[in-house]
């Protein structure tokens, strides 16, 4: 059986349930540090839980996109191996804490995430800027194009959803990088959701936008966090296209070095992600899709969502932590 026979027949069904404790138990950790205006702690104890609990994986799993560069990130980065090393060869693309000023700040939507992959099948992205457009699942190929004017977007999406143009909402970064786009957006007559950070979970809630609000997630973050939010929009459907942004001959080298030797190319979210994909968060803020952590008296509570690509399963756990020692 080779590795694809291998995690289709079942593998990832295990990995599936195990990898839940990774992102519960970053998440956990980050939480008892949410609203204290310190982001690099929060982050910090989110890092530490989320490798001790990946190290008890039983995967031969590689950092792909992680904290950092190895100088840079004394854990979790890229390159770093993790896992039991016996078990299945994997890519691994993490953020422990996505969304550390939100989470600092106690603001909705702040997430401990990881997706798992073949071994080779993530795009290894370096950690520049990504232009990004997403929208769920259910609609023709093609209707999104990242070249197009937002407006031709958005209305091609109104008419494919069947509602005017002013019933969408479009989820963008709040940054001054974005004033062009926001204009162009608010022009059109739809609705605009700026969030402070956190755009895995802005690409996210396009593939519920009942649930979420939110129908299309458009405007620049990091490229690391495209790759996640691509895996995660390969298992529920949708359609994302990304372009790094390597606007300076040092980022362009930088890449050139990670393999990519197109800086203009458009990835889809199957080229960002391809094969066999497992995708968790765990909520650390209470958000449009996941619930925070709550520390009750006698448990603590974590909502997770688990996503996997072959089946297409979308699984939302719910735990009810009773042994707080392992905390
Ligand atoms: C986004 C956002 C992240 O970085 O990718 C953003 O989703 C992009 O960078 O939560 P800028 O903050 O420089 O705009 C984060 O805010 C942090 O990783």
């Amino acid at each position: 059986m080779n590795m694809a026979q291998n995690i289709a027949a079942g593998l990832d069904r295990i990995l599936t349930m195990e990898v839940v404790r990774v992102t519960e138990r970053a998440a956990v950790a980050a939480a008892r540090l949410r609203g204290r205006g310190d982001e690099k702690a929060a982050d910090q104890v989110a890092v530490d839980a989320m490798r001790q609990e990946l190290n008890r994986l039983a995967i031969k799993g590689t950092v792909v996109i992680g904290e950092g560069e190895r100088d840079e990130a004394p854990m979790l980065y890229i390159g770093e191996e993790v896992g039991t090393g016996k078990g299945p060869a994997v890519d691994i693309a993490l953020d422990p804490l996505e969304g550390t000023t939100i989470c600092a700040k106690n603001l909705p939507n702040a997430l401990a995430v990881i997706a798992i992959a073949e071994k080779g099948s993530l795009l290894f992205a370096p950690d520049v800027y990504m232009d990004k457009i997403a929208i769920g699942p259910g609609y023709a190929e093609g209707i999104i194009d990242i070249d197009a004017p937002p407006a031709e977007n958005i209305a091609n999406l109104a008419k494919a959803k069947g509602v005017a143009v002013s019933d969408i909402t479009a989820c963008i970064l709040d940054r001054p990088r974005h004033t062009k786009l926001i204009d162009a957006v608010r022009a059109t007559g739809a609705a605009i959701r700026l969030i402070g950070d956190g755009d895995v979970a802005g690409v996210i809630h396009t593939t519920d936008p009942d649930e979420t609000g939110i129908d299309i997630y458009l405007g620049t973050g990091g490229a690391p966090e495209g790759v996640l939010a691509a895996a995660a929009l390969r298992c529920t459907g949708g359609q994302m296209q990304g372009r790094l942004i390597l606007d300076t001959p040092e980022k362009a080298a930088r890449a050139e070095k990670m393999g990519i030797s197109d800086p203009k190319r458009v990835y889809r979210a199957q080229d960002m992600a391809r094969g066999d994909v497992l995708f968790a968060a765990t909520g650390v803020t209470d958000g449009n899709l996941l619930d925070g952590v709550k520390f009750g008296r006698t448990f603590i509570t974590t909502h997770t969502i688990v996503l996997r690509s072959s089946s297409r399963t979308v699984r939302e756990i719910k735990a009810r932590h009773q042994d707080l020692e392992k905390f």
